[in-house]
């Protein structure tokens, strides 16, 4: 391993003045040693196929990397430690190979491929010109027979109608059922399995496949992180024992505020999807009902979809809408720092729905902690 070349941002050596300059030699020298040793990551794909998305959905960096178009994004490879500090994996992000062949980011994969023990192949669900990508991901095998190779079926909604929604619970475990599962498009299922096929003739164990979504907040697609329970799966499957020391922890409210809360209230407001508990009735499948069933069990409440629900409508009571306000919604959407949305933000469904997130949070992680939460804390 020890000839192995390294990309940046992680460099070698300290900066000047650093903090680490002023720690004794062999503390340094101790401390590159772990970082070198802790297993890489390698995200290979077709530009904007949402490779860097992956890194930052995991490790919380790259954000600002991630593109907003078809341009391309990522102009060089870059190695992501995580956690930056004491790093137990690091993510390659290399360059995306474009539509017809490229000679730069080819130059590329020599490297990637001799640092990676885990490739990770990045494809838009939709997209069938992918014949380049699986000669190197073949080619990749069979200088290295033993790496795991997980294929990430990425931006699932391109094959959605505009009805459609992400199925709940996320019903995908990598095999052939996946293709007819309850609940996804008959198109989905198509081009979840043209895809499958194309990797099929690659030597050595067969891929393991992960259909995700990764959207940004703004989108409205909800959740924003559907498929990462899964991708910590396969690496907890992949990379035992590491995975165990990455996992963040999915109740985090501030992580369920931008990952369910955010887009669900965009997507209601898009819709102008009015809360069912105003219009009257108790429907099973409204927007709102799907947000506080996944925050529930997003904080450990288990229970089926109708139970919680109904549940959380009858602690809410009439009185949350009737002294509901809006001003402190501004400050809550303004406290996460998006930098966007002004019109739906502003919208009165917006708001309601928020609310009822926020209300769901505090609901259900009072009674996951044991607790009896408090009916005014509600109104
Ligand atoms: N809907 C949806 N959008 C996605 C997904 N993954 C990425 N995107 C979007 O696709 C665009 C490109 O994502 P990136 O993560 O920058 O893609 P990349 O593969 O790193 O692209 P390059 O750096 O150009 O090679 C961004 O607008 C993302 O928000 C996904 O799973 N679903
Ligand atoms: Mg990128």
């Amino acid at each position: 391993m020890s000839d192995r070349k390294t990309f940046g941002p992680e460099p070698a050596l300290p900066p000047p003045n650093s903090h680490a300059m002023s720690q004794a030699p062999d503390t340094e020298s101790v401390r590159n040693q772990v970082d070198a040793e802790a297993p890489v990551l390698w995200l290979l794909g077709k530009t904007q196929s949402g490779k860097t998305s992956i890194v930052a959905e995991i490790t919380g960096q790259a954000r600002d990397e991630v593109g907003r178009g078809y341009r391309p994004m990522t102009r060089e490879s870059r190695l992501y430690s995580y956690p930056v500090g004491q790093p137990v994996l690091r993510f390659l992000d290399t360059r995306g190979l474009a539509d017809s062949v490229d000679e730069d980011a080819a130059g590329d994969l020599e490297p990637a491929r001799e640092q990676a023990h885990l490739l990770l192949v990045v494809v838009r669900v939709d997209d069938l010109d992918i014949g380049e990508l699986v000669h190197i991901v073949a080619d990749t095998r069979r200088h290295s027979r033993q790496l795991p190779v997980i294929v990430a079926q990425s931006c699932l909604h391109h094959c959605y109608g505009a009805q459609d929604r992400h199925p709940q619970p996320y019903p995908f475990d990598g095999s052939d059922e996946d293709l007819r599962r309850a609940g996804i498009p008959e198109a989905l299922g198509r081009a979840l399995f043209a895809q499958r096929r194309m990797f099929a003739a690659i030597r050595g164990e067969s891929p393991l496949y992960l259909p995700l979504d990764f959207t940004r907040p703004e989108q409205g697609i909800a959740p924003a992180d559907y498929g990462a329970e899964r991708l910590w799966d396969l690496l907890d499957q992949t990379l035992p024992k590491v995975a165990d020391r990455l996992r963040r922890n999915p109740s985090d409210p501030q992580l369920i505020r931008t990952k369910v809360i955010l887009p669900w209230a965009t997507a209601a407001a898009a819709a102008n999807a009015v809360p069912v508990p105003v219009a009257g009735g108790l429907a099973s499948a409204s927007m709102q009902s799907a947000l506080v069933v996944q925050i529930a069990h997003r904080l450990g409440c288990a229970g089926d979809w109708r139970q919680l629900w109904t549940e959380f409508i009858g602690a809410l009571g009439a009185g949350f809408f009737a002294s509901f306000g809006g001003s402190w919604l501004a400050q809550q959407v303004l406290k996460l720092e998006l930098g966007w949305g002004t019109a739906v933000v502003a919208s009165w469904t917006f708001a309601v729905t928020w609310a009822i997130g926020e209300a769901a949070l505090y609901y259900f992680g009072e009674k996951a902690a044991g607790h009896r939460p408090e009916p005014q804390v509600l109104h």
